[in-house]
């Protein structure tokens, strides 16, 4: 899953494709390079971020929405139910929302009604308060009893479970310490039966682990993907896709213990 943002303020690429012209092309390029899903959200959703309007959110993902219909699956990161709506009238056929339908209350009978596929991320708090000191009994069980009862909200809203994907939300409301643990532990999440999303990418604990700046974290996102995939996630939100999508092939054709295995570069599995 290649990250495609319309914002002004995202922690890693804030402000390099707010044009839609320069964002469809991005999006156009992370595809050409193996992405199968594309992310395109109009809302930062770093520590801090401030809300935007339903309008402005509207105007900067419709038109990128659009331009990458067809180009490779593209996914709305949105917590509204309009924007929801009108990015699936354009095109979009999955709903990637980090509150888990707490945001708005309507957005998970839209998913249920247009039967799409969707993401349930765990999230403490806010953006805007998400990085005060937040604590947790056992991280990894809070975690996944969070995701198994939102996802039974969903179910209980008439999303089928097959189109449910979980997703721990590493860094949202997370020390270093949460986010290793997750990594660790991640086959704790797996084992609610569903795909685990996992966007690593670039995140500041990767920063603060090797002292590298925003730009400079494509290996170290590679590395934690790689643990991820051991450990049972299939969805890899990245905005550094060859690098990923590398690490993963061999990790993959590793674990399968023969090569080479299915990838986007090699569509066909062939033994
Ligand atoms: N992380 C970000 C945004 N959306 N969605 C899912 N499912 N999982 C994530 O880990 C996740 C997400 C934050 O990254 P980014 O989009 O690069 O930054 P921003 O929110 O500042 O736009």
């Amino acid at each position: 899953m290649g990250v495609v943002n319309v914002t002004p303020d995202s922690f890693s690429d804030g402000g390099r494709f707010l044009d839609a012209a320069a964002a469809v092309e991005h999006g156009r390029e992370l595809a050409a390079q193996g992405a199968a899903i594309l992310d395109v959200g109009g809302e930062s959703t770093r520590p801090g971020a401030d809300p935007v309007s339903l309008e402005e959110e509207l105007r900067r993902v419709l038109p990128v929405v659009e331009g990458l219909a067809g180009v490779a699956r593209v996914s709305i990161d949105t917590s509204k139910t309009a924007v929801a709506a009108a990015a699936l009238d354009a095109g979009a056929d999955y709903v990637n929302d980090v509150t888990a339908f707490r945001g708005d209350a309507a957005l998970a009978g839209l998913v249920a009604e247009r039967g799409v596929d969707c993401c349930l991320m765990h999230m403490l708090g806010t953006p805007r308060t998400m990085q005060d000191d937040p604590r947790y009994d056992d991280v990894v069980a809070d975690v996944k009893a969070f995701l198994e009862a939102r996802m039974a909200y969903a179910v209980g809203e008439g999303v089928a479970e097959a189109q449910i994907m979980l997703d721990p939300g590493i860094g949202f409301g997370k020390t270093v310490e949460h986010n290793l643990e997750l990594i660790r532990r991640l086959d704790e999440i797996a084992a609610l039966g569903r795909p685990v999303v996992f966007g690593v990418s670039r995140k500041s604990f990767l920063g603060k682990l090797t002292g590298r700046e925003l730009g400079e974290r494509a290996v170290a996102t590679a590395a934690a993907n790689v643990l991820a995939l051991e450990r049972g996630a299939t969805v890899f939100r990245v905005h550094d896709v060859p690098e990923t999508l590398d690490a993963l092939t061999v990790a993959a054709a590793s674990l399968a213990g023969r090569w080479p295995v299915t990838s986007p570069r090699t569509t066909t599995t062939t033994t």
